[in-house]
């Protein structure tokens, strides 16, 4: 089986440090946390970014500073903006870090409701003027799905030439669609030939679907952003707690974790030049 690899999702838009207090908002507590997880080995890093008070931004010169300091402390690692933003964002806002030409950034395939009010809203005109963006700036999207009926969406606008192949997806589970083997199996098993998966369970889901992924074959996503719990009732101390777990489970089932640079090779990225 190829390796697997980790994304660590640092911060979120919308977690808080009231919920823990490792979550990171200012440069240099983002760059804490996202060395905490290249050290314990995670290859990428999705990443929001926050004012110093915590408000979500999609400002492209907070992303520029935030990814300038990551790369000095994590020099290889792929780094991967939210496309996605916090709810109520205009697309303008949320296209901002593409701007930067990252090597990867997400594409939402369908609107999700978070509870009460709040509706992350992804129209059709939406998922195929991001999918031509980043297709122009040349970066490669990391397909966030929240249930099935997403995954045929992509599809569509793959065929449509919105998006190229080999496509990448994350399933958020436990969201909408439940994070149940049954789902996962579903879900994993509906991808074009030559794609690529990893999963992000949400709170208590996420280390189960992460040894899920480990057996199936597919890759691993855990961070701040989707769960602030090592186990039940102990909060994780950073991001790279969560990813050193990952790790071990990866050990214990006999998969071995990539590097970046064996990342980039997975999802036919292009080599870091020298
Ligand atoms: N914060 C959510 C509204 C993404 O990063 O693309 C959107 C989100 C998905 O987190
Ligand atoms: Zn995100």
């Amino acid at each position: 089986m190829e390796k697997v690899i980790i994304t660590a999702a640092i911060c979120g838009a919308e977690v808080t440090k009231e919920q823990n207090p490792a979550v990171p908002y200012t440069v240099e507590e983002v760059v804490r946390e996202a060395k905490s997880a290249y050290d314990a080995g995670a290859a990428i890093i999705h990443l929001h970014v926050r004012e110093d008070d915590g408000t979500p931004t999609q400002s492209k010169e907070r992303y520029k500073v935030c990814m300038d300091a990551i790369r000095e402390a994590c020099p290889d690692v792929i780094i991967q903006p939210s496309t996605g933003g916090a709810v109520g964002m205009t697309d303008l806002e949320r296209l901002q870090p593409t701007e930067l030409h990252p090597e990867m950034a997400t594409l939402d395939c369908g609107s999700v409701n978070f509870g009460g009010d709040e509706v992350f809203l992804n129209s059709e005109t939406t998922i195929r003027n991001f999918g031509k963006i980043l297709k122009e700036r040349g970066v490669k999207p990391e397909i966030e799905v929240f249930d099935k009926g997403m995954v045929d969406l992509a599809i569509r606008y793959q065929k449509e030439g919105y998006i190229d192949k080999p496509m990448h997806f994350d399933f958020v589970l436990g969201v909408q669609m439940a994070a149940t083997a049954r789902d996962l199996a579903f879900i994993s098993s509906s991808l074009p030939e030559g794609s690529t998966w990893t999963v992000a369970g949400l709170g208590r889901h996420q280390f189960n679907m992460a040894a899920l992924a480990i057996v199936m074959g597919g890759h691993v996503r855990v961070g701040f952003e989707d769960n602030l719990y090592l186990e039940k009732g102990v909060l994780a101390k950073s991001n790279g707690e969560m990813v050193e777990k990952v790790v071990k489970l990866a050990n214990l089932l006999g998969r071995e974790v990539a590097t970046p640079a064996e990342a980039r090779e997975i999802l036919s990225l292009k080599p870091l030049e020298k």
